[in-house]
């Protein structure tokens, strides 16, 4: 078995860690950003350490996007980094996030971010916790994990982001088209977490929590992994016009779901 992944973090004493996923901002849905950035700004007011793990935007075609919401996610963004540590993950809508080769700054270093490689693994009151964004641990979908592996490889993303920007919005509409008619067919398993990807990933990274979002279905979930306890917590995706959204907040209190 490989040894397990580096900490990143570690949170103790009187740190408060702050984990949030799946807003998918976008400047067709002001209600959306409005309604996550100013629950952000109230929420991380608290915290020392602020984690978006993964589909941050609905979409990101390279870190010179064009879209009226990235300037106010960025303003949003580097007043939490102001206060406390932020952290930010890829998802399966924004992985070319700090894409090599972009011909724009990085989209983290612009908002005073770390970003995290999907996994990572922290210290959170004295449990090693996993964090994910989720969606390569959806496994029985092998189409999408063909899709997932091509579009990771550093090469495809420094060809793709090279490409004029009306040429890269023409390909991610299509994907998204694609992406969206086959969800209509697609059994709800595939579109979920498969168990023996997580109880694999809890026991090579040596884990007794894993947090993710992804597949929008919000729970703490208690796995048997060999004996050994295991709790997987899904945070809930962000919808401004259904008044949908949450955070998980841990301190040494305890772990708390906010529904915003
Ligand atoms: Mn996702």
């Amino acid at each position: 078995m490989p040894d397990p992944l580096p900490v990143v973090a570690s949170i103790d004493g009187d740190g408060c860690a702050l984990f949030a996923s799946d807003i998918h901002l976008s400047e067709h849905d002001p209600l959306t950003a409005e309604f996550f950035l100013s629950a952000l700004a109230r929420e991380a007011r608290g915290a020392t350490h602020v984690f978006l793990l993964g589909d941050l935007f609905e979409a990101w075609i390279g870190d010179d996007q064009q879209d009226a919401v990235v300037p106010r996610a960025e303003a949003a963004f580097t007043a939490v980094a102001a206060t406390a540590h932020l952290f930010l993950m890829r998802g399966n809508r924004d992985f070319l996030l700090d894409a090599p080769g972009s011909p724009a700054r990085g989209f983290s270093d612009r908002v005073g971010a770390r970003m995290l490689d999907d996994p990572s693994r922290i210290m959170l009151f004295g449990h090693p916790t996993l964090l994910s964004h989720g969606d390569a641990w959806c496994t029985d979908d092998e189409r999408y994990q063909q899709f997932r592996r091509q579009s990771r490889d550093p090469d495809w993303q420094q060809a793709f982001v090279r490409q004029p920007v009306a040429q890269r919005q023409a390909i991610a509409r299509q994907l998204r088209a694609q992406s969206e008619r086959e969800k209509q067919d697609k059994a709800a398993y595939l579109m979920d977490v498969n168990a023996t990807a997580i109880l694999r990933a809890a026991a090579e990274q040596q884990v007794d929590t894993i947090i993710h979002g992804h597949t929008h279905r919000p729970a703490r979930h208690e796995i048997d992994a060999d004996g050994r306890q295991v709790v997987r917590w899904v945070l809930p995706d962000w919808d401004g016009a259904a008044r949908r959204g949450g955070f998980l907040r841990v301190t040494r209190q305890g772990w708390t779901t906010i529904d915003w």
